[in-house]
C-alpha cells in the first residue's frame, strides 16, 4: 500500500489559501490554520497527517459501513475502468452494472419496489424524488397535488430541493429557503420534545400532528410525506413504538405517497436492509445513498413503486431528468461488490445479533454519569444525550455548548464523534470490533468527566471560546 509522505503544513497552509470545505465556518479554517487532514484508514481507524490515529465512531460521514481499505473494492473500480469507464443512460442507453446493480437492489427491497433511478448522491436522490412525484401526480390527473410533507430537524440533503425538504432551519436563513409547497411538522424526538409524556402517547401524537396538517392544507393537495426512518443529522431521533405504523396508516387514508430515506438507515444501519423493513412499514419511494457504495464511490439511488413506474409508463413523454453520471459504471461495480460483501460477511445479520446489542450495553454503562440524560441506539446508531441536572432534559446554557465540548474531547483522545446539539452521536462501521466499542464508551465517558469538571468552574467560556459555532438544528 502506498503512504504518500504529505507535507502537512503545506497541504494546510493551501487549505486556507485555496479550499473550501463542505459544512464549514471559512472564519474558523482561518482562524484556526486549516482544516484536520486525514491521509489514510484501515478497518475502523483513520490516520490524521499529524499520525495521530482516530477510532471513526461516524464511518467517514454515516456511510464506510464495511470499513476502510477494502482491496477488492478498489480493484472492481480498476477493472471497471480499464473496460469502461464511463457511459451514460441517457436517451435508452445503458451500460452492464447499473442494471444489475438495479436488479440487485430490486431483489433486496422486495415487494413493489422494482424500479430504480440512479444519482450521485442523497440530495441528488431527493431532487428525483422532488420532481418524479409532482410529475406522477401530473400524469394522474391529479396536479394540485404538490404539497411535500416533512419534518422538523430533517436532513434530505444540500441542494435547493432537499434542503427545502430538510427541517434545518440553521440551513433555511441562507438562500432562503424552502421553497413553496414544502411542510414541516414535529419530528418525534422523545427525549427533548416529550419526557414527561408516556413514549408511544408521544409517537401518537407526533403523527397525528401529520395528519392535522394535512386537513389544515387539504388532503388533494398533498403529494408525499418524506421521514427518515431514523433521524440521523437531526440527533438520531429513534421514534417510539407505533409512530411509523401510524404514519403509514395517515398517507394510505388520504392516498400519500410514502417516501422513506434511506440515506442513513439503509444497507443494515439499522440491522436489517433497510430502515422500512425493521419498522414494517411498506413506502412507495426509497432513496439510498451512503452504504450503497460504503462511501467508496458517490452514488446514490431511487427506488420506486410498479405503480409509479405504471403510470410514467402511461405516457409518450420522456421523464426529463437525470444526471450526466446517473448509473455511473464504476460507481456502479463498486457498489455492486460493497453489497457482495455485506451479504458474503453477513455484516448486516452481525449489526443486528452482535455489534447492536454490544454497543447497546456499552453506551448503558454511561447512564449513570451526572451529564447524561439518556443514551439510546438501534443497530449501529446512537446518541447520548448531554444534560446539565440529572433525571431532567435540561441543558447547559448557552443550548448547543455542551456538545462540541464533549465532541472535542473525544476527538482529542482519539475517538471521531458528531456533536449535534448538546448529544454525542456515533455511527461506526460494521467491523468494529468488542474491543473498539469498549474503548468508544470509555473514551466519551473521559470526555462528559473532563467536560463536566470544566463546565463546574470558570474554565467553560474559555473553552466555549475555541469550539466550533453554528452547531445544526439550534
Ligand atoms: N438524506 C439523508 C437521510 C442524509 O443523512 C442526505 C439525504 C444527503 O446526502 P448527500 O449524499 O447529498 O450528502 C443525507 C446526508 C451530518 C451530515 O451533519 C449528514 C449528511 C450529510 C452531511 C452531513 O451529520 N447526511
Amino acid at each position: 500500500m502506498s503512504r504518500r509522505n504529505h507535507d502537512i503544513a503545506e497541504l494546510r497552509r493551501l487549505d486556507v489559501a485555496h479550499h473550501l470545505p463542505a459544512q464549514s465556518s471559512y472564519k474558523l479554517q482561518r482562524d484556526l490554520g486549516g482544516s484536520r487532514i486525514i491521509t489514510r484508514a484501515e478497518g475502523s481507524t483513520l490516520y490524521d497527517g499529524d499520525g495521530n490515529a482516530i477510532l471513526d465512531g461516524m464511518a467517514g460521514l454515516w456511510c464506510v459501513d464495511v470499513g476502510y481499505g477494502r482491496a477488492e473494492l478498489a480493484e472492481v473500480a480498476y477493472e471497471q475502468m480499464l473496460e469502461l469507464p464511463y457511459y451514460n443512460t441517457f436517451f435508452r442507453t445503458a451500460t452492464p452494472p447499473p442494471v444489475e446493480l438495479a436488479a440487485k437492489l430490486a431483489g433486496l427491497l422486495g415487494g413493489e419496489l422494482q424500479h430504480i433511478f440512479f444519482n450521485n448522491s442523497g440530495s441528488e436522490s431527493n431532487d428525483t424524488v422532488f420532481r418524479l412525484v409532482r410529475y406522477y401526480w401530473d400524469l394522474k390527473g391529479e396536479p394540485d397535488r404538490k404539497v411535500f410533507i416533512s419534518r422538523h430537524n430533517a436532513y434530505h440533503g444540500s441542494t435547493v430541493a432537499a434542503a427545502s425538504l430538510g427541517g434545518m432551519s440553521y440551513m433555511h436563513v441562507q438562500g432562503d429557503l424552502p421553497i413553496g409547497g414544502i411542510e414541516h411538522v414535529m419530528q418525534p424526538y422523545w427525549f427533548g420534545d416529550g419526557f414527561d409524556e408516556e413514549p408511544e402517547a408521544f409517537g401518537a401524537r407526533a403523527a397525528a400532528a401529520i395528519e392535522a396538517r394535512i386537513l389544515a392544507i387539504g388532503p388533494e393537495e398533498i403529494a408525499a410525506f418524506i421521514g427518515e426512518p431514523v433521524q440521523g443529522a437531526g440527533g438520531v431521533i429513534i421514534p417510539p413504538p407505533g409512530y411509523w405504523p401510524r404514519v403509514e396508516a395517515i398517507c394510505r387514508k388520504y392516498g400519500i405517497l410514502l417516501v422513506s430515506d434511506e440515506v442513513i438507515c439503509g444497507f443494515g444501519r439499522l440491522g436489517s436492509w433497510f430502515g422500512f423493513q425493521h419498522y414494517g412499514y411498506t413506502p412507495d419511494i426509497v432513496s439510498m445513498a451512503k452504504g450503497l457504495s460504503s462511501g467508496y464511490q458517490p452514488i446514490s439511488a431511487t427506488a420506486v413503486s410498479r405503480e409509479i413506474v405504471e403510470t410514467l409508463r402511461g405516457s409518450d413523454d420522456d421523464f426529463v431528468h437525470g444526471y450526466t453520471y446517473s448509473g455511473h459504471p464504476v460507481a456502479a461495480a463498486v457498489a455492486l461488490r460493497n453489497i457482495e460483501i455485506l451479504e458474503r460477511e453477513h455484516l448486516v445479520e452481525r449489526v443486528a445479533d452482535d455489534l447492536g446489542p454490544y454497543l447497546a450495553k456499552a453506551l448503558a454503562r454511561l447512564d449513570d454519569h451526572p451529564l447524561v440524560g439518556e443514551t439510546r441506539s438501534l443497530g449501529l446508531i446512537a446518541a447520548v444525550e448531554i444534560v446539565c441536572e440529572k433525571g431532567t432534559n435540561h441543558r447547559f446554557q448557552p443550548p448547543g455548548s455542551a456538545g462540541p465540548l464533549v465532541r472535542d474531547a473525544c476527538i482529542a483522545r482519539g475517538l471521531m464523534v458528531r456533536a449535534i446539539r448538546d448529544s454525542i452521536v456515533m455511527c461506526p462501521p460494521y467491523v468494529i470490533t468488542h474491543a473498539e466499542i469498549d474503548r468508544i464508551a470509555a473514551i466519551i465517558a473521559a470526555a462528559l468527566d473532563e467536560v463536566g469538571a470544566a463546565l463546574a468552574t470558570s474554565a467553560a467560556p474559555a473553552l466555549l471560546d475555541v469550539t466550533e459555532g453554528g452547531e445544526p438544528g439550534l
